[in-house]
């Protein structure tokens, strides 16, 4: 297992929609595995492969809190299929957005279809933080961070600070992968 750099908006990276993935293989489970390890070490409650480099559909998320067993969830090609009228709001973190939360509003309970780590297509029914944090990295496979869900003045100002804190190197630079030639 190994842990891997997570990239910190902006960055076009986290704008692209990633592409679906063909086959649950094992390059795909070490992925996921990769991306948990580097979830729990952060800390995290989710972690989308985009923000980790990998344009494809892939999510990992654990909710559970420090004094219950884990609870990872393993989600290649997630997709929402039913959701609330009713709406909770969380205050929302992102690993690519340090230091920044912001009240979300999202659909209070969802219905998200997905194969699991052996390829099996799974139904899961999810309310409360579960549901508000795959509804987070389904966005991730989007394009869409939680700063696009709040007012433009107040996302200005986070992807303001973001810039300047990257340029007097008070956070990491992900290198681009080198193109292949
Ligand atoms: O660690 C995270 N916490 C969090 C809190 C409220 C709503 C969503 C999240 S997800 C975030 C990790 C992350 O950036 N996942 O993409
Ligand atoms: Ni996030």
């Amino acid at each position: 297992m190994s842990l891997l750099p997570i990239i910190v908006a902006p960055d076009p990276r986290l704008k692209k929609i990633a592409t679906p993935v063909k086959q649950v293989d094992d390059a795909v489970r070490r992925l996921m595995e990769d991306m948990l390890e580097t979830m729990y070490q952060a800390p995290g409650i989710g972690l989308a492969a985009p923000q980790v480099g990998v344009s494809k559909r892939i999510i990992v998320l654990d909710v559970s809190r420090d004094e219950e067993p884990a609870a990872p969830y393993r989600m290649v090609n997630p997709e929402v299929t039913a959701a609330s009228d009713d709406v909770t709001v969380y205050e929302e973190g992102c690993l690519s957005l340090p230091s920044h939360y912001s009240e979300v509003e999202r659909p209070s309970w969802i219905t998200v279809s997905y194969l699991d780590e052996t390829g099996m297509s799974r139904t899961l029914e999810a309310e409360g933080m579960l549901a508000t944090c795959i509804q987070h990295e389904i966005d991730h496979l989007d394009g869409v961070l939680f700063v696009d869900h709040i007012s433009r003045v107040k996302r200005s100002m986070i992807l303001r600070k973001l810039t300047k804190a990257k340029k007097t190197g008070c956070l990491p630079d992900v290198p681009s992968p080198t193109p292949a030639l």
